[in-house]
């Protein structure tokens, strides 16, 4: 392995020659680039090897991560900076005439989820390594990531992800570790053996292609596999091969499959159990090369479900522990109990995943009786403990309706169930999973989400970093928290100027990406108001863009009236069958377009939408917001993670009482964020007690009235009825998020920060003390307590 430039130019140029027979000079820049990162892999494969071994020999307890999604972006530069290899590497490149950043720039997005939950996950991995953890992540090998967002004409087009295009150097396909996966046949008894078997069923080949996880000062490589799907060496009798081979290819094809169809469903629920199945075969496997038996599974195995996408790990290891194993029910349950927790990621309703029983039972008939069995038993513990209350029986079963309630198994079948913000854990204890936590005292816990302050702040600010490492040392990459040594400096006229001007550094860069993408000279003297999430109604980028009108309106109405320049800025992904969401994104490019053409107000006021927000792009984003939106209707927002990625890059939240936004005012008052709206229990009184109308909010604030209407007058698109579906969202069907009750103090809100901008120090005040206090949300924190509560792990040392 090199550890000087010369050895490292040695080895680049001897691999470049072995694999394409050229020289360095000579060859193409995605050689370049491939070559760079198998050497990154190969360096990092030491420690991987002696990792896996360390855990092996010293029997240490893993943990099991299986979540449909890992949003883990680039690793290129993440993997040499954690392996301290960077600058030899960049100075390497340069002595050939090779500028690092370019080769960085080829790296595709492993865009392998969708949001928030994918990137924690892949936030978690970095933590779990980084802190010496013991883990391995399961998921799926997607064909093509998360859709390419085009903007055309203000309409959102999607366009596939081929991330795969250049190959993906990080991974190794390990086919020693394939096994066979089963769907459809039937479930028949065997006398002879006294168990049941699955016949006539169709396999499927899983294999495994596994992704070094790279700590960051650590020896520690833990490892992501992804499941690949191919077709098994027993092919079915009874279909065509190349049927049989395209189904097989479909499994794998694409991140959520469209739900919308019977037959969209069905492959959903063939991808959950394709590789809930294939991962379970491998740890039981590699449990068994280390111990005689599976008595001591849940000593040395713990499997977190990651929301409920996965859970049909609960019924796929009773049927191993029973059918392959011989394993009782009463013994198989309760070393099922005590391997499986699960985290809930949403209170919505809709969000909380229901299958029909007729095609769970179809497409895998062993596991549907599995949970019938673990129906019929959990409605006699729930009597039992209830007194045969009807009621709370019908709130908590797993099969009713016709449907399978995944929640709910994943709540039968695990120790623990954690929310992911301590508001969020509250509501599920208290309203959303009421009965559940009545029925099991202590199985429900917080554990606040948080995310990799070295990707986040580390790599993606080094401007910011370098003022952290001048003003209180470096310490704090180890330990996050211990960015609260900034407090001291809060007031400091000196590092407050420092801190200015990293900013104004780092909106430069954005400026120049918006003036590159869409054409828009913006000003780095306004103010950077930042909203970047997913596209959804209860997340409200409604409501910023609706103000954004009013402000337009204001000033072209009264002459007197001027903001403090601001650059109101979007990045948003809808669901391609939302609706309601390409609306939004179509009447934000709308705004854009009057408002950043308008030379009345356009020295006070630009819209801009960035195509295709990502977790590249959101690395530029970040560090260069002032403003940080976090807007959704109290009670909605489960946690929030953007939230916490803008607060260590030192932007002021503007914010409603939901998710984590509540525990960042805790820590920093109310002189440090701005805080709007409506709180959950109001939302929750206002439905309830059936009294909100958005009509009386139109008819009695002539501000409402005039934004509202301007949906359909003409004003922002030639077609009224362009927006007539949003405007219809927000009277006919009553404002389901409370825009209407919200927009006052949100406009009050905006005034604030209006102010409070313009006092320079002051502003930068809030910006550091609001890094300061951002250690917490650190995911190294979160990742400590869930092994102090629920996972147990020991640090691996080799
Ligand atoms: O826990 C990660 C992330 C939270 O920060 C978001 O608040 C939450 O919306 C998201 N949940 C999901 C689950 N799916 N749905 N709906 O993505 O999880």
């Amino acid at each position: 392995m090199f550890k000087t430039k010369e050895e490292f130019k040695y080895e680049f140029s001897k691999r470049i020659i072995e694999s394409y027979g050229r020289t360095v000079e000579e060859s193409h820049i995605t050689e370049k680039f491939m070559v760079l990162e198998t050497m990154v892999r190969d360096y990092a494969s030491v420690n991987w090897a002696m990792t896996k071994m360390a855990i092996q020999q010293k029997s240490k307890k893993q943990l099991h991560y299986f979540s449909m999604e890992f949003l883990i972006g680039r690793l290129l530069v993440n993997n040499m900076m954690n392996l301290g290899i960077y600058d030899i590497a960049k100075e390497g490149l340069a002595d050939f005439g090779i500028n690092i950043h370019e080769l960085e720039e080829l790296e595709a997005d492993a865009g392998l989820g969708n949001g928030g939950l994918g990137r924690l996950a892949a936030c978690f991995m970095d933590s779990l390594a980084s802190l010496s953890y013991p883990a391995f992540g399961h998921t799926i090998r997607y064909d093509y990531g998360f859709f390419k967002q085009k903007i055309e004409d203000g309409y959102q087009v999607e366009v596939p992800d081929q991330w795969l295009h250049l190959g993906y150097q990080w991974e190794v396909r390990k086919p020693k570790h394939s096994c066979d996966v089963k769907f459809w046949g039937k479930v028949i008894w065997d006398d002879n053996e006294q168990k049941w078997k699955h016949v006539d069923a169709e396999a499927v080949r899983a294999v495994p292609y596994d992704v070094p996880v790279v700590g960051n000062d650590t020896i520690i490589t833990n490892t992501l596999r992804l499941w690949k799907a191919e077709p098994s060496e027993n092919i079915p009798s009874n279909k065509d091969f190349q049927q049989y081979a395209n189904e097989v290819n479909q499994i794998c094809q694409t991140l959520y499959p469209d739900d919308s169809t019977l037959a969209g469903r069905i492959l959903r629920l063939k991808q959950q159990y394709f590789f809930v199945a294939a991962g379970l075969n491998s740890i039981i496997r590699a449990h068994l090369r280390v111990y005689p038996d599976l008595t001591n599974f849940a000593d040395k195995n713990v499997i977190q479900l990651n929301d409920t996408h996965p859970v049909l790990v609960i019924p796929e290891l009773m049927r191993i522990f029973m059918d392959e194993y011989d394993m009782g029910w009463d013994e198989s349950w309760e070393i099922v109990k005590h391997t499986c927790a699960y985290t809930n990621h949403t209170i919505l309703a809709e969000a909380l995943e229901k299958w029909p029983i007729d095609v769970m039972r179809d497409l895998l008939p062993r596991i549907y009786q599995i949970i019938e069995e673990i129906d019929r038993r959990f409605v006699g513990f729930v009597k039992m403990k209830t007194d045969g209350d009807e009621e709370i029986l019908r709130k908590v079963r797993i099969l009713k309706d016709g449907q399978v309630h995944m929640a709910n198994l994943a709540i039968a079948g695990s120790f623990s169930v954690n929310g992911v913000a301590a508001l969020h854990t509250e509501i599920l204890k208290t309203r959303e999973m009421k009965e559940f936590n009545d029925l099991f005292p202590g199985k429900f816990n917080n554990k606040t989400n948080g995310v990799t302050h070295r990707r986040w702040l580390a790599y993606s600010n080094p401007e910011l970093t370098a003022l952290l490492h001048e003003t209180i040392g470096d310490d704090w990459i180890k330990e996050p928290d211990l960015l609260s040594n900034l407090n001291k400096y809060v007031n400091d006229s000196i590092v407050q100027a420092k801190f200015y001007n990293v900013k104004q550094q780092r909106k430069q860069v954005l400026a120049d990406y918006i003036k590159e993408h869409n054409g828009v000279e913006v000003d780095v003297n306004s103010i950077f108001d930042i909203q970047v999430k997913r596209l959804h109604a209860y997340k409200r980028q409604l409501l910023n863009i609706m103000h954004v009108i009013y402000l337009y309106q204001e000033m072209k109405a009264n002459p007197d009236f001027r903001i403090y320049p601001h650059t109101f800025i979007f990045g948003a992904k809808a669901a391609p069958s939302y609706y309601f969401a390409k609306k939004v994104i179509k009447l934000i490019n709308s705004v854009a377009d009057v408002v950043n053409n308008d030379r009345d107000t356009n020295a006070y006021l630009k819209v801009v939408f960035l195509e295709n927000y990502g977790v590249t792009l959101a690395e530029k984003i970040m560090p260069a917001a002032d403003v940080s939106e976090q807007i959704s209707t109290a009670g909605k927002e489960a946690s929030g993670t953007g939230n916490m990625k803008f607060m260590m890059n030192g932007a002021v939240t503007l914010g409603t009482m939901d998710g984590a936004n509540v525990e960042m005012y805790e820590r920093l008052g109310d002189d440090n964020i701005v805080i709007f709206g409506l709180k959950d229990h109001e939302v929750e009184d206002l439905k309830r007690s059936n009294t909100y109308s958005a009509w009386n909010y139109y008819n009695n604030d002539p501000k409402i009235k005039k934004v509202v209407d301007s949906l359909t007058d003409g004003t922002f698109h030639q077609s009224r009825e362009e927006f007539k579906l949003i405007f219809d969202e927000l009277m006919s069907k009553n404002d389901e998020y409370f825009l209407l009750a919200d927009f006052e103090s949100y406009r009050e809100a905006q005034a604030k920060i209006n102010e409070l901008y313009q006092d320079r120090q002051k502003w930068s005040a809030m910006c550091l003390k609001n890094i300061a206090e951002s250690g917490y949300f650190s995911s190294d924190r979160t990742i400590e307590e869930y092994v102090n509560d629920i996972w147990h792990l020991e640090k691996v040392k080799h």
